[in-house]
């Protein structure tokens, strides 16, 4: 008789081994971490040396790190370059409405709390029309990991000026130069209420693994500015960041207070480059947690009832 030693949760749900099949499943302990190779899917198709690439691997590296297997990653995004990133994770995922990846993540959130769900996508989707779903998807305190790659400008349909590029960029939409004030994603997401609110760069991938790390330990909404170079339509953009160019890394001063929320404000508002690391940092009851303890409460008091027993009763009413 043949024995398959595959690991049991990668199973679909309904599979029922066959007559003579004995499937012996396997301990987390005694699995491999999932390498590079596979779990990347489709070959990216961003340009070369597109800032995108940098992020999409330090995810592997994540996975990897943190034995992420198959069953229990979920990548969602938006539509945009950044958004592409789900094709190219061979997992769970959906590459879904342009703006409209928060609410569609806040539904696996709540209804999967085995998962850590990562979001990536761009500052169009996040900030323009995916701008009320960002706030309230950090005041509600979602539990996710919401990573937008911030390239100031809009990538895929071929450079408008988004909600962060800066005054004088020339795009499409503005042939003279934009006379809009950029919105601070930082500080839009602290006032939000996100609790944990950090900034990071595609050219220090050490920089960009320990951020992610720290968000997925988070237990609520927490949001990652990533900075990823569109070379295509604003090339050189974040050269005051990068060393390598001649400019400056700063890191988030030692001393700062995450959890002084004024204080994390004010050091968002440096001018750019500005800081990296994890500017706030806070407690608050996610809303995954309320929601568990709402039906766990109501669970109770219908004297442990079946979930379709339950529905049947509330059918029932309606008659
Ligand atoms: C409802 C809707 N409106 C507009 C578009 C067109 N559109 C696609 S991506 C995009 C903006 C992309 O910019 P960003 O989110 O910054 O991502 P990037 O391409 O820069 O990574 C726009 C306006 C769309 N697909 N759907
Ligand atoms: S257009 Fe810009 S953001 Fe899109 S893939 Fe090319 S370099 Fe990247
Ligand atoms: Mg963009």
């Amino acid at each position: 008789m043949s024995e398959l030693s595959i690991p049991f949760a990668t199973l679909p749900r309904t599979t029922v081994p066959a007559a003579g099949l004995e499937v012996t499943p396997l301990a987390d302990a005694d699995r491999k971490p999932l390498s590079k190779k596979e779990v990347s899917a489709d070959h990216p198709t961003w340009c070369p040396g597109c800032g995108d690439f940098s992020v999409l691997a330090l995810y592997f590296k994540l996975i990897e790190k943190r034995k992420m297997w198959h069953e229990k990653i979920t990548t969602v995004a938006g539509i945009g370059c950044s958004s592409r990133f789900p094709y190219f994770v061979q997992a769970h995922g959906a590459h879904f409405i342009h703006g409209r990846a928060l609410p569609f993540a806040s539904g696996i959130s709540l209804s999967r709390p085995d998962l850590h769900v990562f979001v990536f996508g761009g500052d169009g989707d996040a900030f323009s029309i995916g701008g009320n779903h960002f706030t309230h998807t950090a005041r509600k305190n979602v539990k996710m990991t919401y990573v937008v790659m911030d390239n100031f400008v809009y990538g895929l349909t071929k450079k408008q000026t988004s909600p962060t590029s800066p005054i004088g960029f020339k795009s499409k939409t503005d042939i003279w130069g934009s006379t809009d004030r950029p919105i601070n994603p930082l500080k839009q997401a602290i006032s939000a209420g996100a609790t944990f609110v950090a900034r990071t760069t595609h050219t220090n991938p050490n920089h960009v693994l320990k951020m992610m790390e720290a968000a997925m330990d988070h237990d609520g909404f927490s949001f990652i500015e990533c900075l990823s170079e569109c070379v295509e339509f604003f090339p050189g953009a974040f050269d005051s960041s990068n060393p390598r160019k001649g400019g400056q890394f700063l890191e988030v001063p030692a001393e700062h207070d995450v959890a002084d929320e004024y204080a994390a404000y004010r050091l968002a508002d440096e001018p750019f480059p500005g800081r990296f690391g994890i500017f706030f940092q806070t407690q608050r009851p996610t809303k995954n947690a309320n929601e568990a303890k709402l039906i766990a409460d109501h669970r109770a008091k219908v004297g442990g009832l079946a979930d379709w027993q339950i529905l049947q009763k509330s059918f029932d009413r309606t008659k």
